[in-house]
């Protein structure tokens, strides 16, 4: 990638490779000044910043479209409209599958933005029946997604509760053939306690028409699985004592339970019995146990998660099916990923740790493929390559997934262990295995080293990750990986009536029921991020990078804390650092002799040879330093910014004194 001194001309910076001096403080400001000025996107070399403006802007029409379109990356101001571009004539012309990922925290634009890129592509690739056929359903699919997926927060009026990845398939002429949408919810609600099933707050919103999303997935069946899901919510559990005088848990009120089996087919009482109690096999024996009210609870929670999720999965293969066209011959793809950002919250849970780990190899390979890029590029253009050093978080990776003696493994191990499990003895392994790990730190550890920290109290561990130190606290670990279902409630599904229901149930079937245990959530999720890693290996990346500008989603409001703390977990600087590692500026040959040419007698007004020979005439005439310089094939390469803003400065200062020699001719004249 190039960058264009016109990127000079808009306010700050319009690209942070070129920032001088470079600090977190400049790269703070710098953006601070063009949102406050609605600039928007600011670049670090091909990745594009975004500050969520709260607001509508008028730049993204049609005649933006149109300007953007077939443009050079770097002709114009930063857009998204830029990278969507970019993206698009690489898949098309260079045949480079493409993955454009989008990442930031929570109501930080990126579904917004994901939507941005679609509406681009939809909007500048050929038109033909077909193909706005599957533009259309593409488009369509995600506001039905929506409509289910997404739920009112504190921090979002429209959060996505799913990490989305879809894939948009082109043929060879670049026009969509399909597309596959993945699922990357976790099983896990990501916080109960503040949503519940649905939360106080009135889930309607003006200007959103909920049901005409709805009526595109018309499907009556589908609404009845989702009303259990609510009515599961309304179970009420309490205890009883038993005959036996043990105390157990049984349904409080039966309004709930009679309405949910009636909806799906079931008897009253199979419910009853598969929500408070339990079936232990024991030496071909079969024994029922009552089950305590916490334990109900949970169970009907994990009943009702569960639903919702396989339901949820259900629809997004049936718009799967619905915009993949199956042919084997070869096609490029565009994937779409928008996923939340690293999370630093007071109390961090299962949650966090899992989104932190997501996170973590994202930067990774963030890392990696930009290093590659630049090495390519490097090799490309025949210049040498210098090694860069920079903060390799590999490490952390391995600490929460090796497959030996990483937190997660651990996690598995002892949620599979027979005995007592508990979150302490979870903890006390940890503390074993990563004593001496540097980026793990814990009261245990802290103790080993003679040092205390109040912070750390109570049953908490401290991964050092990239962007910070987070202190998880351990409880509801061991439940949450195991968010086993019941198999008396699996099989009290596949028993309904209920067509779609039962569906969703498949291992409920007696003869199919494997007394294998069903992976863990914490493996399952560290499977779902291998495969997506390699997915992005095998494409070509581009980043988006979202920030939130202010936590009361108003319009020209930037609070700069926050937008600090999100430049850390972004890893903002060190991505800088790492582009212009050696040389932070490079530019074909012939717009450089345009645009300089005018300083130095040899190439003024015209030069007569090669565009590489008259740029080096110039900048050897302009006594550059050759340290600062390299000679490409197709480019000249700047070693810092110093030396382009130099060059900047003395075309302006000739501008200037050329003006003032066309007005003395011309009052001479007269
Ligand atoms: V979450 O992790 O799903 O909770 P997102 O997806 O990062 O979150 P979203 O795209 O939904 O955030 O943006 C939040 C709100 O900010 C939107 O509903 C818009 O009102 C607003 N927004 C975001 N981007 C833009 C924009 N480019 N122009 C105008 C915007 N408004
Ligand atoms: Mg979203």
């Amino acid at each position: 990638m190039e960058a264009n001194p016109s990127l000079l001309d808009t306010v700050g910076v319009g690209d942070l490779v070129l920032l001088d001096p470079l600090s977190e403080e400049s790269l703070l400001q710098n953006l601070k000044e063009r949102f406050q000025h609605r600039e928007i996107y600011t670049y670090i070399g091909n990745v594009v910043i975004s500050v969520n403006p709260y607001q509508p802007l008028p730049i993204y029409c049609p005649q933006t479209v149109e300007q953007y379109r077939n443009c050079n990356f770097f002709a114009l101001k930063p857009h998204i409209y830029a990278i969507a571009d970019d993206a698009y004539r690489s898949l098309r012309d260079r045949d480079k599958d493409q993955c454009i990922l989008i990442t930031g925290e929570s109501g930080a634009g990126k579904t917004e933005a994901s939507k941005q890129v679609m509406s681009y592509v939809a909007a500048v690739c050929s038109k033909g029946e077909e193909v706005n056929q599957v533009k259309e359903q593409l488009l369509q699919s995600n506001p039905v997604l929506e409509a289910f997926g997404n739920a009112k927060t504190i921090r979002n009026d429209n959060s996505s509760r799913f990490g989305k990845y879809m894939d948009v398939e082109f043929d060879f002429k670049g026009q969509p053939l399909g597309g596959i949408i993945s699922n990357w919810e976790l099983t896990l609600e990501r916080d109960c306690s503040r949503y519940g099933y649905l939360g106080r707050e009135d889930p309607r919103l003006p200007g959103m028409d909920d049901a005409a999303n709805f009526r595109a997935v018309q499907v009556r069946a589908l609404l009845e699985v989702a009303a259990v899901v609510l009515k599961l919510g309304n179970v009420q559990l309490g205890s009883q004592f038993q005959a036996s005088g043990i105390e157990s848990c049984s349904i409080q009120e039966t309004r709930a339970v009679r309405e949910i089996g009636d909806l799906i087919g079931l008897p009253e009482s199979a419910l009853e019995k598969a929500l408070c109690s339990r079936t232990v096999e024991a030496k071909r024996e079969k024994v029922v146990t009552g089950l305590s009210v916490a334990q109900g609870c949970y169970g009907r929670d994990a009943l009702a998660k569960n639903i919702y999720n396989r339901l949820f999965n259900w629809l997004v293969n049936r718009i799967n099916a619905s915009i993949k066209v199956d042919s084997s011959e070869r096609r490029k793809v565009m994937g779409v990923l928008d996923i939340y950002g690293f999370e630093i919250f007071q109390h961090n849970s299962f949650e966090q740790f899992v989104i932190n780990y997501c996170n973590e190899k994202l930067q990774q390979v963030f890392i990696l493929m930009t290093l590659k890029e630049e090495q390519e590029e490097y090799v490309r253009e025949g210049i040498q390559w210098t090694p860069v050093d920079f903060f390799d978080n590999s490490i952390i990776c391995s600490l929460i997934e090796d497959s030996q003696a990483g937190i997660l493994a651990m996690l598995d191990e002892e949620c599979l262990r027979p005995g007592v499990v508990t979150e302490e003895t979870f903890l006390a392994k940890l503390n074993q295995v990563c004593a001496s790990h540097k980026h793990y730190e814990s009261r245990a550890t802290q103790n080993a080293r003679h040092v205390t920290d109040a912070s750390l109290a109570g049953p908490c561990f401290r991964v050092h990750h990239y962007a910070g130190k987070v202190t998880y606290n351990v409880t509801g670990f061991v439940e949450k990986n195991n968010d086993l279902l019941f198999r008396d409630l699996s099989q009290a599904m596949w028993k309904a009536r209920h067509e779609l229901l039962r569906s969703l149930f498949p291992e409920g079937d007696p003869q199919k029921a494997s007394l294998r245990r069903p992976p863990t959530a914490g493996s399952q999720f560290k499977a779902s991020i291998a495969t997506l890693m390699k997915n992005l290996y095998s494409k070509n990346p581009n980043y988006i990078r979202c920030i939130k500008p202010n936590e009361t989603k108003e319009a020209g409001v930037f609070t700069a804390g926050l937008v600090q703390i999100q430049v850390r977990y972004l890893g903002l600087l060190e991505n800088v650092r790492v582009r212009r590692a050696g040389y932070a500026y490079r530019q074909s040959y012939e717009p450089c002799l345009e645009r300089y040419k005018m300083l130095c007698k040899q190439t003024w007004p015209q030069w007569k040879g090669g565009a590489r020979d008259g740029v080096q005439a110039l900048l050897t005439d302009l006594r550059i330093p050759p340290a600062e310089l390299a000679y490409g094939r197709t480019k000249i390469f700047i070693r810092t910014p110093r030396t382009l803003f130099d060059l900047e400065d003395r075309r302006r200062q000739r501008v200037a004194d050329l003006a003032s020699l066309i007005q003395a001719c011309y009052r001479g004249w007269r």
